[in-house]
């Protein structure tokens, strides 16, 4: 919060910069009406600004004149109007500065709508076509890491380190993931999760290590036993872990991990498809009797689309194909290819046009390895809420199994594994599995001119308001992140933490945070960036 001092708006105070904070954070991902609020560091970079400065000579201490002159600089009720009305309101009425006012009015995002407000839009546009205009606001610092928590790499939980997606070492952790997958595909679940905590504490670990420093380094760090210290001490010494190199190579090794790419097959089943016999996944295919084409590729058995004369795709009726391990099979070589940024942006605006004609107003964050930065995900995650604090729940009671539905219909999801109810959220279940409404699907998109798209793997988690918080945070992962939150609310804070809810555990108070933030606040844990939270390899 380096920066609260330069953009500050002297006159707000902390509470105030808590509540905009609170305010535009409950709105993050909220597309509805090409509403986009988002933070940015930058006044330059910013639509909007908000301040309690009245006056210019104020003004200029924080902001340099003739940026401030091509903004709209407005007063902090803007934005309380704007979130309560779900749209950003016109400026004018708003304008922080009399002085400035016409140039705010020039400014206002909401005079620069693609669809106004008042026109409905119309009914078969397709969605692509109308991206959410990007509202930010300035004068509030970012959410930042703090430097605390960049120091903070000897930290025993994983929740208080700061890790990168690509680490200094991260040749190292690739190598230990390796003896980790081994140990996970053994059902050495103890020793696996041993390599796990190395691991984290590698990811977080901020400078490389060498033959010079390790000796110093290594003992400082927790979660590092002996055993794990030798195979890290080879490594630096070397260059490679022998055990990994030959692991690489072993037939077991290679199959049982094969075997558990495909959706559905956990390390048990891999291992009982490898004692009867099984080695690759071609084993597999006929194992499993999956249809293949006439070059032997393995092919679905789909139904073929039908169409009315005028190219009017015919609903499809029938029960929804499960993903199955057969279904997976089939399309382990489309599900295997890594889907691009683009590409999940594509997929979540897509999804969110579809369950806006169900039900408006709902909410939605895309989350997964995609909100921690990577490049590339393995499938796409997807929480969605509704904006009603008060209804919301009712209103998405049920809508889990009805969006999955239409996108079915629509051609647009082909498989569907998993849809549960909501459950109240159970402050006795032992187990970290959460019960929120939740479909695993394959999703593809449209066919784009001449050029097929792959099938993709879709996860939708629905969340009553009162868990939309812990859903996103639950489901933005890392793994081992997660693990270590539940254990941190358990120890530290006598709470239960789960993505479907937070409770206090003597009294079983069930806590409705408000953002993201106020998570990490409730949870008396510093704020951590989602892109440092990837904790596993
Ligand atoms: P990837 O999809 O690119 O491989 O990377 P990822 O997005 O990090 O992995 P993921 O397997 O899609 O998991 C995303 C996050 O959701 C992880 O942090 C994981 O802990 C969490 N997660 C599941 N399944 C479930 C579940 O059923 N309940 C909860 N609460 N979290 C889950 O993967
Ligand atoms: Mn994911």
């Amino acid at each position: 919060m380096d920066d609260a001092g330069r953009l500050d708006v002297a006159k707000m105070d902390a509470t105030a910069i808590a509540e905009l904070y609170a305010l535009i954070d409950s709105q993050q991902g909220f597309a509805n009406d090409g509403l986009l609020l988002e933070l940015c560091a930058e006044p330059s970079e910013a639509d909007v600004i908000i301040s309690n400065v009245r006056m210019r000579k104020r003004l200029e201490r924080h902001l340099d004149w003739d940026i401030a002159r091509q903004k709209a600089i407005v007063t902090p009720e803007w934005l309380r109007a704007t979130v309560e009305q779900q749209h950003p309101v016109p400026c004018g009425e708003y304008a922080a500065l009399e002085e400035l006012h016409d140039e705010t009015v020039q400014s206002c995002p909401a005079c620069n709508l693609p669809v106004c407000k008042c026109s409905s839009s119309p009914p078969h546009a397709p969605p692509s076509t109308l991206p959410p205009t990007a509202v930010s606001a300035v004068g509030v610092p970012k959410l930042t890491t703090s430097q605390r928590i960049l120091d903070n790499y000897k930290a025993w939980y994983a929740c208080q380190r700061a890790s990168p997606l690509v680490c200094p070492n991260q040749a190292l952790a690739t190598e230990l993931g390796i003896l980790r997958t081994h140990r996970d595909l053994e059902g050495k679940d103890v020793n696996a999760l041993s390599y796990d905590r190395a691991i984290a504490i590698i990811k977080a670990f901020p400078r490389e290590l060498t033959p010079e420093n390790i000796d110093k380094e290594l003992v400082q760090l927790p979660h590092v036993g002996e055993k794990i210290q030798s195979k890290i001490r080879e490594f630096i010494r070397s260059g490679v872990i022998e055990e990994a190199q030959y692991l690489r190579r072993d037939e077991r090794f290679q199959s049982l991990k094969a075997f558990t790419t495909i959706h559905g097959v956990g390390a048990s089943t891999a291992r009982t498809l490898y004692s009867i016999g099984l080695r690759t996944l071609e084993d597999m295919e006929r194992y499993y009797d999956v249809p293949v084409d006439d070059y032997g590729n393995p092919k679905l058995e789909e139904e073929e689309p039908i169409f009315t004369p005028n190219g009017r795709r015919v609903p499809r009726t029938a029960k929804l194909p499960d993903l199955s391990i057969k279904t997976a099979l089939a399309l382990r070589h489309e599900l295997a290819v890594p889907i691009p940024r683009d590409e999940v942006e594509e997929m979540h605006a897509i999804v969110m046009a579809e369950l806006d004609q169900l039900q408006p107003g709902c909410i939605s964050t895309i989350v997964g390895g995609h909100r921690r930065g990577k490049p590339e995900s393995n499938d796409v995650d997807i929480v969605i809420g509704h904006s009603d604090i008060q209804n919301g729940g009712e209103l998405i009671k049920g809508l889990c199994k009805r969006l999955v539905h239409r996108l079915y219909e629509r051609g647009l999801v082909t498989h569907v594994t998993h849809l549960s109810g909501f459950h109240a959220h159970n402050a006795l279940r032992t187990t970290h599995w959460d019960s929120l409404e939740k479909a695993l699907c394959v999703f593809v998109l449209p066919e784009d001119g001449q050029q097929k798209r792959l099938h993709r793997r879709l996860d939708l988690i629905f969340a009553a308001p009162e868990a939309y918080w812990t859903a996103v945070v639950g489901w933005t992962g890392s793994k081992m992140f997660e693990r270590d939150l539940r254990l941190w609310a358990k120890k530290e804070k006598g709470m239960k933490f789960d993505s479907s809810g937070m409770t206090r555990r003597h009294d079983s108070q069930l806590y409705f945070p408000r953002s993201e933030k106020q998570v990490f606040d409730l949870l008396g844990l510093e704020w951590i960036d989602p892109t440092l939270r990837n904790v596993d390899v």
